[in-house]
This record gives C-alpha cells, sequence and structure tokens, in this order.
C-alpha cells in the first residue's frame, strides 16, 4: 500500500498545473482535459457518421430518386442527382468504420475510461500521462487519411468496415480499392495504436494507482468495466493491426497473404498467388468479435453504476457482476467464428462456434437479470440518465436476443447477411452503446463542465429518440427475413424485394426522426453550458469518490487531500445510516450496520 500511496504522490508532483492556454486545454496531460477531448472528437464524428447513416437511407427508401441539390454539391456521388452505387458502397464502409472505431471505441474507452478511472479510484492522473496525450492526439491523426479518401483517384473504399480481401486486397478490384483503400488502412493502424497506448495506461492505472483502502472488490463497476476491456483490447487489436499491415503488403509490396492464385479480377488473372481470403476474415474477427464487447463492456459498467445511483440501491450481486464481465471477455476470443459459418467451414468446427457463443448468452442474461432486481423495490428516480440507462437494458436484450438466433449455424446459413443481422448489430451494439453514452452523458456533464444539463430536454431526447430507434432498426427484421441483403444500394434491384419499398421508407423516416431527436441533446449541451444550473459536488447524492470534490474537479483532482476509502460502492439506502447513500471515502463508524465489504 505504501508503493502505491508513493507512486500516486510521485505522479503528482511530476506535472505541476499548465498555466498557458495551450498546455492547459489543448496539449494537456491532465486525464481528465484527454477525456473531454476524447469525447468532444466522437460527438463530431458521430454527427458525421449518422449524416452518412442519413445518406443510406435517403437512398434505401427513395431508390432511383433524383436530388438535383445532392447532384450539384457532390456531382460525382450523386451523377444526375441519383445517388451512384459506388459512393452507396462507399457511404456503408464509412458510416460503419466511423462509428464503430471513431465513435463509440473512442467515446467509452477514450473519452469515459479517460476521465472516470483516475477520479474514481482516487488517483491524481493516469500512470503515463504523457502517453495517455500522446494517444489522444494519434486520433485526430488517424482522421487525415480516413478523410483524405475522398480526394484521392478512384475516391473512398468500398470494402465495408470488414474490409473483406480480395475487394480490400486488389487495387484494381473497384475504383475505391485503389489508394482510398489504402489510406483507410494507414488511418485504421493509426487508431489501434492510439487505443494500445489507452489500454496500457488504464491497465496500469488501475492495478498500480488506486487510493489506500480501495482494493480490486471495491472498485466501482465503471472501472472493472474499463479495466477488463483494456486487456481485451490490447489482446486483440495487435491482430488486427498485423492483420492491416499484412494486407498493405499484398497492395503494396507484392505478397499474397490475402490473394489465392489464379484469381480473376475485372477479366484478367491476378499476378498473385498461394493466399487465401478466408485468413483476413479469422483476423478480423479474431479481433472484431472482441471490439463488440469493447463497445459493450464499459457501457454495460457505467449503466449498472447510474442503475444502482437512481434506484436508490446497492447493485445486485456485485461479485457475480465482476465475473460476469470477465467472462464474457474470456469466452469473446473463443466465438469469432460465427461471423463466417458460410465461409465452408467443418459443420463441426461450426457446431463448436455455435456452443460457446451461445454460452456467452449466459453471464450477458446473469448481467440483465441483476440491473431487473437492482431495480426491483427501489426508490427510483427517473433521470435523464436513468432512462437512458433503462432503455439500454432494453435495447440490449432485444438486440442479444436475435444473438442466439443467429448463433444456429442451421438458421445463420439463411440470415447470413441480410437485415436480420443489420438489425441484430444496431440493437445490441449500434443503439445500446450510444444509449449508455448518453446516460454517461447526462450523468457525469455536470461533473465535467459544473453544469447541470436541463432535465426537460433531456426527457423529450428520450422519450423521442428510443420509440424512433425501435422503429427505425426493428422492422429491418422483417426485411431480413424477407431476404434483403445488406449493402443492397435499391430494392429495385431484384423481383423479390419489390414488397419491401413500404417498409425501408418507413424505416428511413424514423431514421431521420432519430437523428433529429439526437439534436435535441446538442441544443441542450449547449445551452446548458452558457445557461445551466451550476452543479454542486454531488448532485446525484452518489457514492462514488469523483462525486467528493467540485465539479469540475481541480488539476491533480484532491488538492492536498489523501485520498482514503472505506467502503464498496454501493451503500445505498443502508439501514441506520444518516442518509440514504454514504460515499465511500466516508469513515467505516458512520452507518456501522453498512454491509462491511472487503
Ligand atoms: C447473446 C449474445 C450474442 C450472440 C449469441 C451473437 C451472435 C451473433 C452472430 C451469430 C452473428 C453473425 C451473424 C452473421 O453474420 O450472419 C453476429 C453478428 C454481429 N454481432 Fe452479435 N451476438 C451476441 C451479442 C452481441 C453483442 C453484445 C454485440 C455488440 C456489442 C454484437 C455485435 C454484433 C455485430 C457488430 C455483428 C455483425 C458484424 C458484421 O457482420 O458487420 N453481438 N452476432
Ligand atoms: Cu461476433
Amino acid at each position: 500500500m505504501a508503493v502505491v500511496q508513493r507512486v500516486a504522490h510521485e505522479t503528482a508532483t511530476h506535472h505541476h498545473e499548465p498555466t498557458s492556454f495551450w498546455r492547459k486545454y489543448v496539449f494537456s496531460l491532465d486525464h481528465k482535459v484527454i477525456g473531454i477531448q476524447y469525447l468532444a472528437t466522437s460527438f463530431l464524428l458521430a454527427l458525421l457518421g449518422g449524416l452518412l447513416a442519413m445518406g443510406i437511407r435517403l437512398a434505401l427508401g427513395w431508390p432511383g430518386q433524383r436530388w438535383p441539390l445532392l447532384g450539384a454539391l457532390f456531382p460525382s456521388a450523386f451523377p444526375n442527382g441519383v445517388i451512384s452505387q459506388g459512393f452507396y458502397l462507399n457511404l456503408v464502409t464509412m458510416h460503419g468504420t466511423i462509428m464503430i472505431f471513431f465513435v463509440l471505441s473512442t467515446a467509452l474507452t477514450g473519452g469515459f475510461g479517460n476521465y472516470l478511472i483516475p477520479l474514481q479510484i482516487g488517483a491524481r492522473d493516469m500512470a503515463f500521462p504523457l502517453l495517455n496525450a500522446l494517444s489522444y492526439w494519434l486520433f485526430p491523426i488517424a482522421l487525415i487519411p480516413l478523410l483524405a479518401t475522398y480526394f484521392v483517384p478512384g475516391g473512398g473504399p468500398v470494402s465495408g468496415w470488414t474490409a473483406y480481401a480480395p475487394l480490400s486486397a486488389v487495387p484494381q478490384a473497384a475504383p475505391g480499392s485503389g489508394a482510398g483503400q489504402t489510406l483507410w488502412l494507414i488511418s485504421l493502424a493509426i487508431l489501434i495504436v492510439a487505443f494500445l497506448f489507452g489500454s496500457l495506461n488504464y491497465i496500469t492505472t488501475v492495478l498500480q494507482l488506486r487510493a489506500r483502502g480501495m482494493s480490486m472488490m471495491r472498485l466501482p463497476l465503471t472501472v472493472w468495466a474499463m479495466f477488463i476491456t483494456a486487456i481485451i483490447s490490447l489482446l486483440s487489436f495487435p491482430v488486427l493491426l498485423a492483420a492491416a499491415i499484412m494486407l498493405l503488403f499484398d497492395r503494396h509490396a507484392g505478397t499474397s497473404f490475402f490473394l489465392p492464385a489464379g484469381a480473376v479480377i475485372g477479366g484478367r488473372v491476378i499476378e498473385a498467388g498461394g493466399g487465401d481470403p478466408l485468413l483476413w476474415q479469422h483476423l478480423f474477427w479474431f479481433l472484431g468479435h472482441p471490439e463488440v464487447y469493447i463497445l459493450i463492456l464499459p457501457a454495460m459498467g457505467m449503466v449498472s453504476d447510474i442503475i444502482a445511483n437512481n434506484a436508490r440501491k446497492p447493485i445486485f450481486g456485485y461479485p457475480v457482476m465482476v465475473l460476469s464481465v470477465a467472462a464474457i471477455a474470456l469466452l469473446s476470443f473463443l466465438v469469432w467464428g460465427h461471423h463466417m459459418f458460410v465461409s465452408g467451414m467443418h459443420p463441426m468446427l461450426g457446431t463448436a462456434f455455435m456452443i460457446t457463443t451461445l454460452i456467452i448468452a449466459v453471464p450477458s442474461a446473469i448481467k440483465t437479470f441483476n440491473w431487473l432486481a437492482t431495480l426491483w423495490g427501489g426508490k427510483i428516480r427517473f433521470t435523464p440518465q436513468m432512462l437512458f440507462a433503462i432503455g439500454f437494458v432494453s435495447l440490449f436484450v432485444t438486440g442479444g436476443l436475435t444473438g442466439l438466433v443467429l448463433g444456429n449455424p442451421a438458421v445463420d446459413m439463411y440470415f447470413h447477411d441480410t437485415y436480420f443481422v443489420v438489425a441484430h448489430f444496431h440493437f445490441v451494439m449500434g443503439s445500446a452503446s450510444l444509449f449508455a453514452i448518453f446516460a454517461g452523458l447526462y450523468h457525469w456533464f455536470p461533473k465535467m463542465f459544473g453544469r447541470m444539463l436541463d432535465e426537460r430536454l433531456g426527457r423529450l431526447h428520450f422519450w423521442l429518440a428510443l420509440p424512433a430507434t425501435y422503429a427505425t432498426f426493428f422492422p429491418m427484421h422483417f426485411a431480413g427475413i424477407a431476404g434483403m441483403v445488406r449493402r443492397i444500394y435499391s430494392t429495385e434491384l431484384y423481383g423479390f424485394l419489390g414488397g419491401l419499398e413500404g417498409l425501408n421508407r418507413f424505416v428511413s423516416i424514423a431514421a431521420f426522426v432519430m437523428f433529429a431527436a439526437h439534436m435535441v441533446f446538442v441544443v441542450n449541451v449547449v445551452y446548458s453550458l452558457v445557461r445551466g444550473r451550476r452543479a454542486s459536488e454531488n448532485p446525484w447524492r452518489a457514492t462514488t469518490l469523483e462525486w467528493s470534490v467540485p465539479s469540475p474537479p481541480p488539476h491533480g483532482n484532491w488538492g492536498d487531500r489523501e485520498v482514503e476509502v472505506h467502503r464498496w460502492a454501493y451503500d445505498y439506502s443502508v439501514p441506520g445510516a444518516p442518509d440514504d447513500f454514504v460515499p465511500q471515502h466516508v469513515p467505516a463508524e458512520v452507518g456501522v450496520t453498512a454491509r462491511a465489504r472487503s
């Protein structure tokens, strides 16, 4: 313990409060500034990713329609005002890439992870503040090649966020397979390095810089989730980094890791041989499946804490909650083959992947039951963050159930690459994680900026967004059942999709409403930053350490105070305690009947 304290002190004295504007707000080493930078950048990209999605819905809702204004603005993407097939594929690719890697990954771990880990464990900063700043600055640097794809011959990449070979491996495969694809790979490689720097920092910080008394089993679930997420990031992202570099070699150095012999592309036999496009799928999904948990575990952690705080009850089954996060993390490395059931794998292997996949449902269901048990009998406060946290649980369950359907190879043969899968992952990952991010923003915004968000606007945001989200993604299941394949740019291409025009138009309109609903949040942020009520130290009457310092917390977080922790993070409604919550730093004698957690 003494060692931990000393290290904590050294990092504190190590970087003094900077005075210049640049060092304070731009090239800052403070984990709070870096966290907010990550959140703000992700937020801007969410707007861009959302606009791209609106483009997708424009094409699918009104196939063949002319949009003269768009044609005038973007003549190559909308020749004669009609969206081109190539640009549609680019929209899908960039939307997926941006949302998964540049919005959800960065906001959850880079944003909330950075802001919350040191504050919630009682540290003054991350273990390696300089590495932390470097990790953030690689993020905008990675954006440069990504956005540059629009200004190179052939335009942006078209091979999807999964970049399957050979479309992504052979430069002449499609217009966007040229320089655009190369830049996409470079961008991703840079961003992965940022994630690795971040993960190293989070793991070391949680292990080394916890305050006195903050044992692992007293950590808030948010920190547990961030910690385990960092471990799986550190183990899975290097595989994608290696794969991306191998793909760059295939494209520019004459190797053929992913190129089979004798492949004919554009009527010509390509000069390559010996490789296998399936290798890309294996390497991609070995990261790809853990990646989807990298996007959901931090969300689960934050939601757990928000639900306990707003139900005014201890989280139900804390040790089991920790164990199930660990179990999900472990299993996430053993299921990647469920994305490849139709790749011609041996049925025995398919069965093995089916079994591991379905087992993941067990810890997921345990978490869900524990959230419900926490809500049960609670004195629930329906704050905006609570609404979004409950929305998260609803969306996660809706999407998780179709995961069970898809996990069966016999069923997945039919559903693979249809809108049924699109519906599945937009519920379980896309929307659920987004709702958790909003829950987190409503909850921690007062701490970050010292101002309260407007609650009425928050509730309006939720009650517009939840129905619009269901209306957008639920009908996609039916489109998938009817055979609508993903990444198709028009339902007019095949006769059997003819009956789906109405459904697609409905989905598109719902999607526009959803986009508008989230704009309410933008209005709320702008309004509240200027006009919002000043936030007190602990407006939510919460137990975790960050609520024991001013909002926003000063540089170094704790001033001269030696942080000491005396209890777990969930002493809500403790019988005999003077208040309905006992913060973690309050000595054990207060509320003596508190269940003593070690
Ligand atoms: C009960 C747990 C789950 C099961 C059994 C499950 C099962 C599956 C299966 C079998 C597929 C492949 C479908 C296909 O390509 O034909 C799939 C796709 C997908 N799942 Fe899940 N899943 C579960 C939870 C999750 C979670 C928690 C997330 C994210 C947080 C997620 C995100 C995705 C994504 C992004 C895809 C599509 C990837 C793509 O092809 O672009 N799933 N899921
Ligand atoms: Cu998966």
